[in-house]
């Protein structure tokens, strides 16, 4: 009997924010774990996608952009997106191929990659965006920019090129267990993703610096007979913005809800009843403890 070789580790998706991380881990995994907005910064936790085959298992992590801050909320986000960098395998560093590199992108995320140590594919993102002659010279500059292993441009949103990604991926995995159960996807609870979409909702439709000043937080969360029902409250710093998350006589609320509630129900394959309210901390990005409830869940060592 041939004994067949399983492969299995942890790669980062690291990169700024808005470079199309959580879309990358979205199209990988071929479903929708991590939240996407065409705003920045709109990922906040390290979220961990499964990716299984019989012969292997890669743990992908999708990490919040880093980004310089001094913010607390913001401090943690960083530093969960460095944390992630710690005993992994492979980082793909992900950048927008449609922004050119610069010394500042250098400092925030290559210096501190090429200082690891660690084996990093670069991964220019977004090339659907760009015309294929103006493409060689914005890969090349970004290529010349580090040492990495292999360079593998792609479009995380129409698909284009995520394959060989996979392939890269998987040559450069060691030999090793299956670490979580074959049919497990993530290690986030559903509770936990659908307050995300909730968040997701609010980022798309809420505009300038309210989206930041948001969290959200599942009250209830119960799977009955035939739906699922889910009372969430969105928090807000400031009155005036609970103002604006309520909009005219509701209408902003109920266009989060309806959203939220479509996105819900694809993820639980359940008719979803959704209850919104509205509450303000003004503190909650900036106390210790609001941030760790409300923003950020701490999972050093589970992974
Ligand atoms: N055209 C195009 N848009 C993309 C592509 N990948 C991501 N986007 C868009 O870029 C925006 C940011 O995508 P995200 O996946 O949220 O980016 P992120 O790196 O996770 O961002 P943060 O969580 O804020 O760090 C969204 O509007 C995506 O739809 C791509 O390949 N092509
Ligand atoms: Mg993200």
């Amino acid at each position: 009997m041939s004994e067949s070789v399983h492969r299995s580790g942890y790669v980062a998706i690291v990169g700024a924010p808005n470079a199309g991380k959580s879309t990358l881990l979205n199209r990988l995994l071929g479903q929708k774990l991590s939240i996407v907005s065409r705003r920045p910064q709109t990922t906040r936790n390290r979220i961990l996608g499964i990716w299984n085959k019989p012969d292997a298992q890669v743990l992908f992590l999708d990490t919040p952009g880093i980004h310089q801050t001094h913010k607390l909320l913001n401090r943690r986000m960083v530093d969960a997106a460095l944390g992630a960098m710690r005993d992994v395998d492979l980082v793909l560093f992900l950048v927008d191929v449609q922004r050119h590199p610069r010394p500042h992108d250098r400092d925030m995320v290559l210096e501190r990659l090429q200082a690891s140590g660690l084996p990093v594919v670069l991964v220019p993102n977004k090339i659907d965006l760009i015309p294929k002659t103006d493409l060689l010279p914005l890969i090349a500059a970004w290529a010349g920019a580090g040492d990495f292993e292999a360079v593998v441009p792609i479009s995380a949103q129409s698909g284009d090129g995520t394959e060989g990604l996979m392939q890269e991926v998987l040559t450069r995995m060691p030999e090793g267990p299956p670490w979580f159960p074959k049919d497990q996807v993530t290690d986030v609870t559903e509770r936990f993703v659908v307050s995300e979409l909730i968040r997701e909702q609010a980022f798309r439709c809420l505009d300038r610096e309210v989206p930041y000043s948001i969290a959200v937080e599942v009250e209830e969360f119960e799977e009955e007979k035939d739906r699922v029902r889910v009372m969430a409250r969105i928090w807000v710093e400031r009155d005036s913005q609970k103002g604006i998350v309520i909009g005219k006589k509701g209408s902003m609320l109920k266009r989060i809800g309806t959203g939220a509630r479509l996105e819900i129900t694809k993820l639980m394959g359940q008719r979803t009843r959704l209850d919104l309210t509205v509450g303000v901390d003004p503190r909650w990005t900036t106390r210790r403890g609001s941030v760790e409830r409300l923003g950020m869940f701490d999972r050093e060592g589970q992974s």
